[in-house]
């Protein structure tokens, strides 16, 4: 162990924490919201920490965007109209919109984070903040999905933990609405944190989509800087398409003419392969 000058330890976890050397510190600044910093790290490019927790890496923010908008949208095979939950930095909007959708909603809490993101973060969003399919809202999150008429047929819930302005998006009471919002056979997927050090986080949200859909399960991704092993993602919809074979999310890539850097249909479909410590956490 070295002496920690100059470095920024992550306070998630009780007793555990990631350091990251910031080798040149571009931004640190509080919202009305919460507190903002960007770094330079030498790993993985510039990182945003909100609070203190890494939101995103410009070098493993990858993994992360794509398993929680590639799944859904490969699994639901016609997708037009999607909404994000959170997501600030751009990234889910830029997956979402590789795919041929009509709209994508965004409602984002922190307007501050927008702004910045597009200056110090242009590469997260990658020009999505400018694709015209895209409807930004900078509103409370559970108020909208309290309010809107709905018709989403994915619904992507990138939220920070549930500690702060993240805290209402992990309620009965939001999952509720957010199923009144999709669009017969829609689905709903949600960050849930990485299961060896939150577990509860899981069990709760799965609690509440058994009570709202024919099919609540969760899937995995190891995220580098959601340090702790896999990240969980929480999955409900009233359709069977989590059985869609890898034959037909080839068909569908292909027809996309996209490559990705961590999705492809067979870590799809083993995603949803769950270890035993992450099947007992499930409800
Ligand atoms: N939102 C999810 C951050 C979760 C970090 N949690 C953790 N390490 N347990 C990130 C926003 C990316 N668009």
């Amino acid at each position: 162990m070295q002496n920690l000058t100059g470095w920024t330890v992550e306070t998630l976890h009780d007793g555990f924490a990631q350091a990251h050397r910031m080798d040149r510190v571009l931004y640190d600044s509080k919202t009305k919201h919460q507190r903002i910093v960007v770094f330079e790290s030498a790993q993985f490019g510039r990182v945003m920490t909100l609070d203190g927790v890494v939101q995103v890496t410009e070098r493993d923010n990858f993994i992360y965007h794509e398993m929680m908008t590639h799944v859904p949208l490969f699994a639901h095979g016609s997708a037009k109209r999607v909404l994000i939950i959170g997501g600030g930095d751009g990234g889910m909007a830029r997956e979402v919109l590789r795919h041929p959708v009509d709209q994508v909603t965004m409602v984002e809490i922190d307007g501050g984070v927008v702004d910045f993101c597009k200056e110090y973060l242009p590469t997260i969003s990658d020009g999505a903040f400018e694709d015209p399919r895209l409807d930004l809202q900078i509103a409370d999150g559970a108020g909208f999905m309290r309010d809107t008429a709905g018709g989403y047929d994915v619904i992507i819930v990138d939220s920070t933990d549930p500690v702060g302005p993240g805290e209402v998006l992990f309620t009965d009471h939001f999952y509720g609405h957010a199923k009144r919002a999709l669009t017969p056979g829609g689905i709903l997927v949600t960050q849930n944190g990485v299961p060896f050090m939150q577990g509860q986080e899981l069990t709760g949200t799965l609690r509440a989509f058994g009570s709202l859909f024919s099919d609540a399960y969760a899937y995995l991704a190891p995220v580098p800087t959601y340090q702790g092993g896999f990240m969980a993602f929480g999955w409900g919809t009233d359709s069977h398409v989590r059985d869609v074979d890898i034959a037909t999310l080839s068909a569908r890539v292909n027809n996309m003419g996209s490559s990705f850097g961590y999705y492809t249909p067979e870590v799809h479909k083993a995603a949803f392969a769950l270890p035993g410590y992450v099947k007992q956490l499930l409800p």
